[in-house]
Order: C-alpha cells, then sequence, then structure tokens
C-alpha cells in the first residue's frame, strides 16, 4: 500500500462502524488524491488525518419532562470539527437515527463547504436523537432548553455557533437562543436561524433552497441552459426543499414531484403558488405527511414509501432536499433513462457512492452538496457579521449577497477544473480540491494542532 492509501485505510480502521464518515472521508480523499501526491508537505504535515480527527466532541445528557410528567433521557452532541478558517460552525439535527457516525460525516463536509463561501467560519455540527415528531410545543421548549443547559458551556459568538438542520427550525432555534441568553446574560449572535425580529437575518430561511437554484442555473448557463420549463423534482419538503420549490417557481420551471418520510407526490400538473402555501401549511403549522396535499389537490397522487421512490418520475432536474444517501444507483440510471441533465443536492450526502460513481459515467451535470447548498451557512455568516455590528441588513442587500457568494463558489469551482486538468463540469472534485486546499494552507499556517 502507498504512503497515500495509507492515509485512508488508517482513518477508516481509526473509526469502525461509522459508514457515512466512512462515505464521506472517501468521497474527498479520492477527489484531493493527486493534490496529496504533488504536495509532500501536506503528507509530512498530516493534514488530512488531521481533518478527519475533529478537534472536541461533546457527548452529553439531556434529561427533559414529557407532558404528562414522564422522563426522557436523549443523547445531545456537538462535534467541533475544524477551526482553522473561523469558529465552529454548523446546524443542529434533532432526528431519532442522529449518531456519531453522521454528525461526524456531517461536520467532515460542513468543514470544505464553509470553506467554500468565503467568509471566516470554521466547521461544526451537533444535535439529538430526539424525535421532534408528534411533540407539543411545551414539550420541543423543555427538550430544547435541556439541551442547551448543557451544551452553552461549549457556545458562544466567538467560539461556535450552531444553526438548523433536519428537525431544527426558527422554533427551535428561538427555545435554545432565549436558554442561552437567559444562562449567559448576554445577547450575543451565539446562534443562526434566529427569527428576523429579535436578531436574524433576513433570507436566512430561504438562503439554502434559493442559493441552491442559483448555482444550478449558473451551472445550466454554462451549456447555454436556464430552468425555464424544465421538469423538476425536489425531494423532501422541509426547509431547503419548499424554498428550492419557491425559487424554482420564480425561474419558471415546473416542479412535479416531491416528498417527506411517509412517502412522495406525483403531480402531474405542477405544483403552483397557492399548492405550494398548501403545503407550507401543511408542513410548517399543522405538521403532517405530504398526503394531506394529494386528498385537497385532484392532479396529485400520494406514493406511500415502499417499492417505487420520487426518482421513478421523469424529470429534467433533480434536487434531492431530504437527508443522507436517499439516491441511490439505480435511481440515477432510471433518471438517466427518463432524460436527466441535472442533480443538483440540497441535502448533504444524498447520493450513495455508487450513485455518484454512475452520476460520472453517465455525464449527467452535478453540483455537489459542499457547493450548491453552502447558501444557508452563507447567509448564518453573515447572520453573524450583523450580530457583531448591532445592525440589520436589508432584503435587497441580502439578495445581493448570497447570489454572490453563489456566483463566487461557482467560479472558484471552473478556476479549479481549470488548473487541476479536470474533466469539464466536474464540480465535485472541484469543490472537494477547492475546498481541501483552503482549509489545508490555514491549518499548516497556524502549526501542528
Ligand atoms: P427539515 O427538517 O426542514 O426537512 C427535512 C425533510 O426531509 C422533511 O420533509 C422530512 O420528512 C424529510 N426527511 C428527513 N429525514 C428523512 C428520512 N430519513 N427519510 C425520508 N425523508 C426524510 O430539514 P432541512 O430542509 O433543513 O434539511 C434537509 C437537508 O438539507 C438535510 O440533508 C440537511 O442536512 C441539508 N441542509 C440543510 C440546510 C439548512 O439550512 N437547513 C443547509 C444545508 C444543507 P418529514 O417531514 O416526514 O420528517
Ligand atoms: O448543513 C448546513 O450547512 C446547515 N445545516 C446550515 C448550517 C448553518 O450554520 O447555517
Amino acid at each position: 500500500m502507498s504512503q497515500i492509501d495509507y492515509v485512508l485505510s488508517a482513518i477508516k480502521e481509526k473509526n469502525p462502524g461509522q459508514p457515512e464518515f466512512h462515505q464521506a472521508v472517501s468521497e474527498v480523499f479520492d477527489s484531493i488524491h493527486p493534490i496529496l501526491a504533488s504536495n509532500k508537505r501536506y503528507l509530512d504535515e498530516k493534514v488530512f488525518e488531521r481533518m478527519a480527527e475533529p478537534e472536541r466532541v461533546i457527548s452529553f445528557r439531556v434529561c427533559w419532562t414529557d407532558d404528562n410528567n414522564e422522563i426522557h433521557v436523549n443523547r445531545g452532541y456537538r462535534v467541533q470539527m475544524n477551526s482553522a478558517m473561523g469558529p465552529y460552525k454548523g446546524g443542529l439535527r434533532f432526528h431519532p437515527t442522529l449518531n456519531m457516525s453522521i454528525l461526524k460525516f456531517l461536520a467532515f463536509e460542513q468543514t470544505f463547504k464553509n470553506a467554500l463561501t468565503g467568509l471566516p467560519l470554521g466547521a461544526g455540527k451537533g444535535g439529538s436523537d430526539f424525535d421532534p415528531k408528534h411533540k407539543s410545543d411545551r414539550e420541543i421548549m423543555r427538550f430544547c432548553q435541556a439541551w442547551m443547559m448543557e451544551a452553552h458551556r461549549h457556545i458562544g459568538h466567538f467560539t461556535d455557533i450552531p444553526a438548523g438542520d433536519i428537525g431544527v427550525g426558527e422554533k427551535e432555534i428561538g427555545y435554545l437562543f432565549g436558554t442561552f441568553k437567559k444562562i449567559k446574560n448576554e445577547f450575543q449572535g451565539s446562534i443562526t436561524g434566529k427569527g428576523p425580529l429579535w436578531g436574524g437575518s433576513i433570507l436566512r430561511p430561504e438562503a439554502t433552497g434559493y442559493g441552491l437554484i442559483h448555482f444550478a442555473s449558473y451551472i445550466l448557463a454554462e451549456i447555454n441552459e436556464t430552468l425555464e420549463n424544465k421538469v423538476c423534482l425536489v425531494s423532501g419538503s422541509g426547509n431547503v426543499s419548499q424554498f428550492a420549490m419557491e425559487k424554482l417557481l420564480e425561474d419558471k420551471a415546473t416542479v412535479v414531484g416531491f416528498s417527506d418520510s411517509t412517502g412522495y407526490i406525483h403531480d402531474e400538473e405542477g405544483v403552483d403558488w397557492h399548492k405550494l402555501a398548501f403545503l407550507k401549511e401543511l408542513k410548517n403549522v399543522k405538521r403532517e405527511s405530504i398526503e394531506g396535499y394529494a386528498e385537497k389537490f385532484p392532479s396529485a397522487t400520494f406514493y406511500k414509501t415502499g417499492e417505487t421512490n420520487i426518482w421513478s418520475i421523469p424529470a429534467d432536474c433533480a434536487f434531492p432536499c431530504a437527508t443522507q444517501n436517499e439516491m441511490d444507483e439505480k435511481d440515477v440510471k432510471l433518471l438517466e433513462k427518463n432524460g436527466l441533465i441535472l442533480i443538483a443536492e440540497g441535502a448533504n450526502m444524498p447520493l450513495t457512492d455508487p450513485a455518484i460513481k454512475e452520476v460520472q459515467r453517465s455525464g449527467v451535470m452535478y453540483a455537489p452538496g459542499k457547493a450548491a447548498n453552502a447558501g444557508g451557512v452563507a447567509i448564518s455568516g453573515l447572520e453573524m457579521t450583523q450580530n457583531r455590528l448591532g445592525r440589520y441588513w436589508s432584503r435587497e442587500r441580502m439578495e445581493k449577497e448570497l447570489k454572490l457568494i453563489m456566483h463566487g463558489i461557482h467560479e472558484k469551482c471552473l478556476e479549479t477544473i481549470k488548473k487541476n486538468d479536470l474533466i469539464a463540469h466536474d464540480y465535485l472534485n472541484a469543490a472537494n480540491i477547492a475546498g481541501f486546499e483552503r482549509v489545508a494552507k490555514a491549518m499548516l499556517a497556524q502549526g501542528s494542532w
């Protein structure tokens, strides 16, 4: 085994039973293999090994009482992955399947994504195996208070700034922020995704979904195409999906499919503004299954999670915006057969490793999440700036900033493709190499920590 290949196998051996983490690390490693081969200093200084080892992992008991006075014990986490570029920054996920493998893959990906934004952001990720489904508001509040009761020791505007992810939206951020403020007796930008009345940035809720669609437009422009009249699939129906659909509607694309954990909807006539408003109410306020959408609109059919999935609907563009490994090799083959031209990832690592290999073989254009879904954390970065300045910036300004950052990431990818003689439109390797080089240089400059 070569010295380079040993790096990856040693990381895998050191982290047994963490398949998602192995997957994320292997993907970046494959991209940067030539960079390691031509840059002995990266190998000698063990830069990649350091990137794959969190600076700090915090795991703690979260004990809370439900509405029936019953006590529950959950596990809380914060993985502080890398602070070479700035304070730890990344979302919190509340989902019963959350574990160390998923958290470390998310925190690892966040390192490169945050570097690509060009903002001074390190990387982290956290959350809990708490399931927010079917919980009352009071239960969610007590859980969030209990989570922050411990986590506040590790959080702060110059240390570590959490935000939302799956199961954590403005409501949860409110309870988490309120608890932090109460404990510290200090109103500071210690968490992003806050409400716009109490320190939050305009456009943060929209930023990941909107940024994704901006990025897709920049890619399509490379082949003289636009989103107009393109038939699109957007998996999930949460924060990222809803605003991806909204921007697609603005760009005159037709969204014919979306999903949630209960199944998927095929709406042959497409989602319109009225239907999207209904979907938002269904998911955000009532917190129910998307099945209710098909009950309301006759052009739509609901398919329960089972033999088929959303990717069986013929489309031009697919935007996986739900969760990791939601698209596999056979899904990509079917999409390709049905004429797909673009996959852009709103979710983190939604394609399995064989699915990515199939995409690379097929020539379907592909935007990896590290680049395509960076709009959310980018606007979080600008929420931090506004909090430090004690100012609110206008919607117009935020829209300009989001486009500028997404455009900058796209340009950085093109520049990296050219510089490294990559195949045209190889955004996967470009994003990994560009993110890696930024973080690696910062780490080397700061010595062996
Ligand atoms: P939400 O909780 O708002 O929505 C998640 C959606 O995905 C819901 O529709 C949910 O279904 C569905 N879903 C979640 N887990 C599963 C699963 N195991 N199987 C099937 N469906 C599932 O989360 P977000 O929209 O914030 O996040 C979606 C993705 O985007 C995640 O991968 C996240 O890491 C990524 N991301 C989020 C960013 C953000 O700013 N929020 C930024 C960058 C990436 P149901 O409603 O039934 O639970
Ligand atoms: O995966 C992600 O980039 C997020 N969940 C958003 C992180 C953030 O700090 O806004």
